[in-house]
């Protein structure tokens, strides 16, 4: 019975952002995404996301293989959030790569990168748009 836990903002929703909640799901029987607050979002990238959290919540929590979702409110949260859902293993893209590894020290949960996809991300989308 494992539990696998993401995190992420998937702002402007697409088929990279499928793939990977998918593999994660693949890899147990639950899975728990914790999606960047908009607050949050607004930190690390000095914007707010297209899409409001709300929104973002509703499509990610409308998909069948995700159990659940929740907002992310600090990326240092990671291990308490890790704790409070009970996850066995952290999946996330290897643009983080490393990144996460702190998390298994200070939890029991293991931590695990999977590729991206290529050609494709939310930021590629804003500017395709824009050149409208
Ligand atoms: N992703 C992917 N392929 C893409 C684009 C994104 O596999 N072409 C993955 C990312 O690697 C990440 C997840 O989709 O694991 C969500 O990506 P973002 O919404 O860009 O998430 P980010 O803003 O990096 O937030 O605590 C960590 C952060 O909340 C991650």
């Amino acid at each position: 019975m494992a539990r696998v836990i993401t995190f992420g903002t998937f702002d402007v929703f697409h088929v990279g952002h499928v793939r990977i909640l998918k593999r994660a799901a693949e890899l147990g029987n639950e899975l728990i995404v914790g999606l960047s607050s908009d607050q949050l979002n607004f930190k690390k990238k000095g914007r707010l996301p297209v899409y409001s959290q709300n929104d973002r919540a509703e499509i990610i929590a409308s998909l069948s293989f995700v159990t659940e979702t929740f907002f992310e409110e600090s990326l240092e949260l990671k291990a308490e959030y890790i704790k409070q859902f009970n996850a066995d293993l952290l999946v996330m893209g290897d643009d983080w790569e490393g990144k996460f590894d702190w998390v298994k020290e200070k939890t029991n949960c293991e931590v695990l990168y999977l590729p991206r996809t290529p050609s494709i991300s939310t930021t590629e989308i804003i500017e395709v748009v824009k050149a409208l």
